[in-house]
């Protein structure tokens, strides 16, 4: 199957590696239509031999979020809870597709923009980072599932201030709360993020999937499913022979240990 991207999407790939780079930068990588589009048709068909992805944005910011350009020209109350729809279809493409996902945030990474970064697995962050949600600034509402993701992130609270007041996150208050898992020096974000995407990749394919799926859903629903969900998914793991592989290699002392980094 051939890879058809929008402009507004660049691919490179680095052995088990692909960095997909927002690649609007003239409009700061805000998100039209054919991105988000994009985005989804990527993430359902990530290519094989692929085990880990990159998300990053080219231009000084990361994502300014909601094309307001093409949001202004919504035409009805149907089209817009369709609209909101099609976000959710992409960006859970992504937080639970096939392989896992670093995004690397810089610059502005707001609105839309930080609701894509919560559906990725690992953020690594700039020092130009900063994090913003202007929605209630400019009439409108999340759309792209942030209100169901940043809460989980950061918690509610201090999303309804980000939203009631416009107060942005400076780069270390949102490493502070979670928002980043890794803060990585000027202009050594990317590399970070390839670096950590490529020992994501080494992962048995059947672990990553069951740390995608399983433990979100395991964290946020009632313990006895998540119990059970948990055994499944354990057995399922252990019972593949890319396992079995991995713990004769460790017994056989041919895997390396776990050690402080
Ligand atoms: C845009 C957008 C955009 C820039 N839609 N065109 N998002 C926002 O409310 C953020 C709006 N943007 C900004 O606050 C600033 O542009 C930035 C802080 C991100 C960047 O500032 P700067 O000085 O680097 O760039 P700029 O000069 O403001 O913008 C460069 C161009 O990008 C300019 O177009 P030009 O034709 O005049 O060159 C801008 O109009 C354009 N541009 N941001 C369209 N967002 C599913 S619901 C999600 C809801 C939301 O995401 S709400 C948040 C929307």
């Amino acid at each position: 199957m051939t890879l058809e991207l929008p402009s507004s999407l660049t691919l490179e790939t680095i052995d088990t590696v692909a960095v997909l780079h927002l690649s609007r930068a003239a409009k700061r990588n805000a998100l039209n239509d054919d991105t988000v589009n994009g985005l989804g048709h990527f993430f359902r068909h990530v290519p094989d031999g692929i085990g880990a992805v990159v998300l990053c944005g080219d231009g000084p910011h990361f994502c300014a979020g909601l094309d307001l350009a093409e949001a202004v020209a919504v035409p009805s109350l149907r089209h817009g809870i369709l609209h909101s729809q099609m976000w959710h279809r992409a960006f859970n493409d992504i937080q639970f597709g096939s392989v896992p996902v670093v995004s690397m945030l810089h610059g502005a990474v707001v609105g839309g923009g930080l609701e894509l970064a919560a559906a990725t697995h690992v953020r690594v962050a700039e020092p130009s980072a900063y994090y913003g949600l202007p929605e209630g600034q400019r009439g409108l509402f999340l759309g792209g599932g942030g209100s169901v993701r940043i809460p989980r992130l950061i918690g509610t609270q201090r999303v309804m201030d980000m939203m009631l007041t416009g107060r942005t996150l400076s780069v270390e208050e949102g490493h502070a709360l979670g928002i980043s898992q890794y803060l990585a020096p000027a202009g050594e974000g990317l590399a970070k993020a390839i670096e950590l995407a490529r020992r994501i990749a080494t992962n048995a394919p059947m672990s990553n999937f069951a740390i995608m799926h399983a433990l979100p859903r395991n964290a946020e629903g009632d313990p006895a499913t998540g119990y059970f969900t948990e055994a499944l998914m354990a057995g399922a793991a252990e019972s593949t022979p890319e396992a079995k592989q991995r713990l004769a290699d460790f017994l056989a002392k041919r895997a390396g240990k776990v050690t402080r980094q």
